[in-house]
């Protein structure tokens, strides 16, 4: 796992209840604030696929990278980042992630192994597969987690990136969430998601992302095999949003009880919570304690980010490129 700061994810199933907590409550408090007018430009929320990250980076140890889309706060959270830089960005101040610069869908953290946070479908995509390169030309051991939405699995430059990773055997970890829907409009995807990934030769994995701990398993398997030195590995998590595309978007081509029902049957953190209560694992005690550090946490991100200043008008020009 990297370092982790205040608000961090900890090992251990309760641990993944807390992580999936804190992306439900952090993704909920970033919403009432953007309703408040808080937040400028896009706001993509992550709420219903908190298991998909949480279960991958259960797997993730010092040094692993990852790379991501616009939908990308949980994954931050799920990396270490701490929740206040993250809810410092997404309104634009000073003490953002990224300067108060990047804002939601721009957020950036090499300390972390986070590298964005991408606006264009798909083009986290290869970038992912040159930092794997980097990875494995260092000849170090790490997998670099490349998270993308089921739309995107359709870019043409996935296919692109599949034959190279597959010919240069990298240690690439793709993650496809699918999260039944391709962005604001279209139907559901079909079945021949990995399809794609298997014509190059890619060893692949199909998983129900509503299930923290199935994930767990399938991303155990997958950074082995990638950590061994086989080549990349392609995992779809079948999982489910449950706002808009987009802050912007009313999901009027779904039913809201579509949405209720997923939530009351299959929502990723009050069905973990249930299994954790009938194996004795934990009490209600220690659960409420859990929800009220939670909403703490988040709360003192949403005060301080209130608080702190936007950037100096000076600050416009800087650190937008880096030095290689
Ligand atoms: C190259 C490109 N085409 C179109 C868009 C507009 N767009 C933004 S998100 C999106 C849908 C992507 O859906 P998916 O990959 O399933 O990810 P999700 O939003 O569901 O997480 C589209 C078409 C874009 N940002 N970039
Ligand atoms: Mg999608």
């Amino acid at each position: 796992m990297t370092a982790r700061e205040e608000g961090a994810p900890e090992s251990g199933d309760v641990g993944l209840y807390r992580d999936m907590l804190l992306i439900r409550r952090f993704e909920e408090k970033a919403g009432q604030l953007y309703g408040m007018g808080l937040v400028g430009g896009f706001c993509h929320l992550y709420i219903g696929q908190e298991a998909v990250v949480t279960g991958m980076e259960a797997v993730a140890r010092e040094g692993d990278q990852r790379i991501t889309s616009y939908r990308g706060h949980g994954h931050m959270l799920a990396a270490g980042i701490d929740p206040g830089a993250i809810m410092a960005e997404l309104l634009g101040r000073e003490t953002g992630a990224s300067r108060g610069k990047g804002g939601s869908m721009h957020m950036f953290s090499p300390e972390h192994g986070f590298w964005g946070g991408h606006g264009i479908v798909g083009a986290q995509v290869p970038i992912g597969a040159g930092i794997a390169l980097a990875e494995k030309t260092r000849r170090t051991n790490n997998v670099t987690f490349v998270y993308f939405g089921d739309a995107a699995a359709d870019q043409g430059q996935v296919a692109e990136t599949y034959r190279l990773a597959a010919l240069l055997s990298l240690p690439c970890l793709f993650v496809i969430e699918n999260n039944s829907y391709p962005g604001p409009s279209a139907a559901p995807r079909g079945p021949q998601l990995l399809e794609r990934a298997r014509a190059y030769g890619i060893e692949t994995a199909a998983v129900d992302g509503m299930d923290v701990r199935a994930v767990r398993e399938a991303a155990d398997v997958a950074a082995l095999h990638v950590r061994a030195g086989k080549g990349p590995y392609a995992i779809e998590a079948r999982t489910y949003r449950y706002r808009g595309h987009s802050m912007a978007d009313p999901a009027k081509y779904r039913t809201r009880e579509e949405a209720s029902r997923v939530r009351a049957t299959r929502d990723p953190i009050e069905s973990l919570r249930e299994r954790l209560l009938g194996e004795g694992a934990v009490t209600e005690e220690v659960l409420r304690a859990i929800d009220r550090e939670v909403k703490d946490i988040v709360s003192a991100a949403a005060d301080a980010a209130r608080e702190a200043p936007a950037p100096e008008p000076e600050a416009l020009h800087l650190h937008v490129t880096a030095e290689a």
